[in-house]
């Protein structure tokens, strides 16, 4: 069996020796490339021995020009022994490149070289101290042939540029900023570009430059312009200013996660730099700008100041993640993407929490590091970040910011050095706030209250628990409140506690018990409390609400995010009903549902984005968590059921709606529009008038002068068996077959279809001529999308799918397979049967010969 060890946060230490300056020099060769590395070492601490992570093919040591015969290799660490306090290391490798399929490290993409270093990558080039504390200023050479490789790049500034003999070229970057060696990138390739220029606010002129394949450049221009729009916001909201000569994206059609900010080299997976109307869809348009955003707001946060080891990931992950949310609902709608955003979170990191994966925010042990850039730690930690912000104010949550980067810009630092910031500038205690990075699981907040009528006075008590973890000790919770009386009137109590905060209209209780009671005075009637306004936390909050008490929040509550919340509760408990009825198929739904919605969609006063939203049920994984011993069919159905009764019960209206958010021709700002018109289109498929659905479809894809709307027509009749979903399917394959990331649509879509044929579909889609089994893209489109099909793939033949996927990938690049094995870990929450059904294949992968330290640490929780 495999032995793989465990790491300890506890057991962080220092390195014996520290990098000044590290020289690299790449000579890219027909079949792999030379690399050699010369890296002054100074001594740190009384040990004179060194070990080196690393796994290329080593060719030789040299230590201040002395080559060495006896160095100690082995299990990929490089050991050397009586080493001088400074010495000169000289390391040759040769990196195999080109059968690198891993996409870490150096590999090559279409003929293309790139590297991906983040979190240790750096180690399949070259023997380094490759952790996040060690920092040095980097000296890159590169030389390679002129006509293979004419785009020569890396971090920082170009120093030199000649060619050689051989038509060969060489180029010399350098960086003048210290960097730990994640942050290092090369490229190097056949490239179109664009640029631009943006002057800071200091002055300084920078270049921006965006390169991709010669085919998609013209699909690059939204990628440049959100730049822009990202360095602007910067400097504007948190002022902070760019620091180098140039600004470089560089899109790969291999990358395994969504893009990386190596220092002034941005490498990005195609999907979040192409983006033109014919092929991209709106919410493609809107994750492009947050992704550059947040590749941006990284050089600041995660390049200026960095991670002092892998364990404090979330210091600069949350940190850039609430970053760019903010980024987004700075620049568009601050209630859609905040709705947007928590609907993610308890779909992906709320089950997360609840799984055999759970894990802190600050996570305190782990195998495999590659493992750890979960939802947990990006957007649970963004809450965490969230949270500074509503208990300081943005003022304060600036001060905070600025006191940061004031004390560790340079350095390497922990999420204690983040809060210690926030506390210090602010002149308060937030010890009790750590808490967030280092206990797992959702708290859950058990609500009561009270109205006392001789007093005028209402209460309100809180008891925080987490139920999978018990021991958790209580936390400091911010909840954002109102009150709300019969009439609609949303009132500001008068509060009568110490630790709230009363600012600009809004209460903020700060919750720091197991059991925190609140008290009001001079309210005339018991009042209906809007709690937790804006998801002020990240939290489970149970208050039982009768119905006419959610009917008030959903009509009248001020904050905009409760009234979304207050209809998802109203379904919530529709679904409940419905999934513990005797026959849910013939369930008579309330009508007061139809009602709301009815008035919801002719409220002129509410954005089209908004009323998509509010009409969306919450989804099965989000429900799902909230079933223990989950029956996966009946939820299913039982959500459905709703919405067919909602589909039915309002189709006349629905239908007029939908034409009356018909776009002439194609404009961005009528995104709301089309997010309207598509999901009234899924609600019309769903009732009992398919025929005419069928040709609203039919017509709607026909005459789409946008990728959304095909998108649109294409999803509502994803379900539907009828030959007008293969005619569409048949057509889009064709029209698209030479954009690849328009055909992961559509693998996408038929591996999430609920249709019968839906495994053996998926099976032999992995043959199609547009599929590639080694593309990180595809192997998600198609693959992994299918985990998060509730009723296929919790069946045997679909656990076995998956498994056998798990093992060929793995093979080749663990990192994507890891991904893939992360689909399992719900199930733990799935009716026993389910649960049976699964564990041979789980053991199955165990058994696998060479299964990497990805997977096996993923399969080996999820059978705990
Ligand atoms: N730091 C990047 C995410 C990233 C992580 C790992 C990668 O390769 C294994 C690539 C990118 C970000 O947060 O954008
Ligand atoms: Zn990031």
């Amino acid at each position: 069996m495999t032995n793989i060890a465990t790491k300890y946060l506890k057991d962080y230490q220092a390195t014996s020796y520290l990098v000044d300056t590290i020289d690299l020099k790449f000579e890219i060769k027909d079949t792999f490339v030379i690399v050699t590395s010369k890296t002054k070492y100074q001594q740190n601490g009384a040990s004179n021995s060194l070990e080196l992570a690393g796994s290329a093919e080593l060719k030789s040591v040299i230590i201040d020009g002395n080559e060495l015969t006896d160095y100690k290799l082995a299990d990929d660490k490089l050991s050397l022994n009586n080493l001088s306090a400074n010495f000169t290391l000289e390391i040759v490798t040769h990196v195999d490149a080109f059968n690198n399929k891993s996409c870490m490290g150096l590999y090559a993409s279409n003929g293309n070289l790139f590297t991906q270093c983040e979190p240790e990558g750096f180690r399949k080039i070259t023997y380094y101290l490759d952790r996040p504390d060690v920092m040095a200023k980097f000296t890159t050479t590169i030389i390679g042939d002129k006509d293979l490789y004419p785009v020569l790049l890396s971090n920082g500034n170009k120093i030199s540029e000649k060619t050689l003999a051989n038509n060969q070229i060489e180029v010399i970057w350098e960086d003048p900023y210290k960097k730990p060696s994640y942050l290092f990138a090369l490229v190097a390739g056949k490239f179109a570009f664009i640029d631009d220029t943006f002057t800071t606010k200091s002055g300084r002129k920078v270049k921006l430059e965006v390169y991709s394949e010669a085919e998609s450049i013209n699909q690059c221009q939204h990628c440049l312009e959100s730049l822009k729009r990202a360095m602007e916001w910067d400097e504007k909201r948190f002022n902070l200013e760019y620091d180098l000569d140039v600004y470089m994206i560089v899109a790969s059609g291999d990358f395994n996660m969504g893009a990386m900010e190596n220092k002034g080299l941005n490498i990005f997976n195609t999907k979040y730099v192409l983006a033109e109307t014919k092929t991209a869809t709106d919410t493609d348009f809107i994750n492009v700008e947050a992704v550059v955003g947040h590749e941006y707001f990284h050089n600041w946060t995660g390049n200026r100041v960095t991670c002092r080891d892998w364990f404090q990931l979330s210091l600069k992950e949350g940190l850039t993640v609430f970053r760019d949310q903010e980024f987004t609902a700075d620049l568009h709608s601050r209630t859609v993407k905040r709705i947007q955003d928590v609907k993610n979170l308890r779909q992906m990191q709320f089950t997360e929490d609840a799984s055999p994966l759970s894990h802190p925010v600050r996570p305190e042990s782990y195998m495999e590091i590659n493992n750890f850039y979960t939802m947990t730690v990006y957007e649970k930690g963004a809450e965490v970040v969230r949270m500074y912000q509503t208990i300081l104010d943005k003022e304060g949550f600036n001060r905070g910011l600025a006191l940061y980067f004031e004390r560790h810009d340079g350095y390497a630092v922990t999420c204690e050095d983040f809060c210690k910031a926030m506390a210090d500038a602010n002149k308060i205690d937030l010890s009790q706030f750590m808490l967030w990075y280092s206990q797992s699981g959702t708290p859950h907040l058990a609500i009561s209250d009270h109205y006392n009528e001789a007093t005028k006075e209402y209460s309100i008590t809180f008891k925080q628990s987490i139920p999978n973890n018990p021991t958790a000790k209580a936390m400091l919770i911010p909840v954002s409140i109102g009150l709300i009386l019969d009439n609609g009137k949303n009132i500001i109590p008068d509060i009568k506690n110490h630790n709230t905060i009363v600012r600009d209209n809004e209460v903020i209780l700060l919750l720091n018990e197991a059991e925190n009671t609140f008290i009001f005075g001079g309210i005339s009637e018991k009042p209906t409390p809007s709690i937790l306004r804006g998801f002020s936390a990240p939290v489970i909050i149970n208050y039982a609400y009768d119905e006419k008490q959610l009917y008030t929040l959903a009509r009248h509550d001020n904050d905009s995010f409760n009234r979304w919340e207050a209809l998802q509760s109203i379904y919530k408990t529709e679904i409940n009903r419905i999934y513990h009825s005797e026959s849910p198929d013939k369930f008579e739904i309330n009508q007061n549902i139809t009602k709301i919605i009815s008035e919801l969609l002719n409220d002129a006063t509410i954005d089209p984005a908004l009323k998509a939203l509010s009409i969306n049920l919450p989804a099965f994984a989000e429900l799902s968590i909230s079933y223990p011993n989950t029956d996966v069919k009946k939820l299913v159905g039982s959500i459905k059921r709703l919405k067919s009764a909602i589909a039915n019960g309002l189709e006349t209206q629905l239908l007029a709606v939908y034409k009356d958010n018909q776009t002439v021709s194609y404009d961005f700002n009528d995104a709301g529009k089309r997010a309207l018109k598509n999901t009234l289109l899924g609600y019309l498929m769903q009732g009992n008038n398919t025929g005419k659905s069928i040709e609203l479809v039919a017509a709607q894809y026909k005459n789409a002068d946008n990728m959304t709307d095909k998108i649109g027509a294409l999803s509502a009749i994803n379900d539907i068996d009828s030959p007008v979903r293969h005619q569409l399917l048949d057509n889009f394959a064709q029209e698209y077959a030479n954009y690849p990331l328009v055909m992961d649509k559509w693998f996408s879509l038929q591996s999430q279809s609920q249709l019968p044929d839906t495994i053996d579909n998926v099976a032999n889609l992995l043959n199609h001529p547009s599929f590639d089994k080694e593309n990180p893209n595809k192997l998600y489109s198609l693959v992994r999308a299918f985990t998060a099909n509730p009723i296929y793939f919790n069946t045997d033949a679909g656990y076995n799918f998956i498994a056998e996927e798990i093992i060929r990938i793995d093979s080749f690049n663990p990192g994507v397979a890891g991904r893939i094995a992360n689909g399992f870990s719900s199930i733990a929450n799935y009716e026993s049967k389910y649960q049976t059904l699964v564990k041979p294949q789980l053991q199955k992968i165990m058994a696998k010969e060479n299964l990497s330290r990805d997977v096996y640490e993923i399969i080996s929780k999820t059978l705990q």
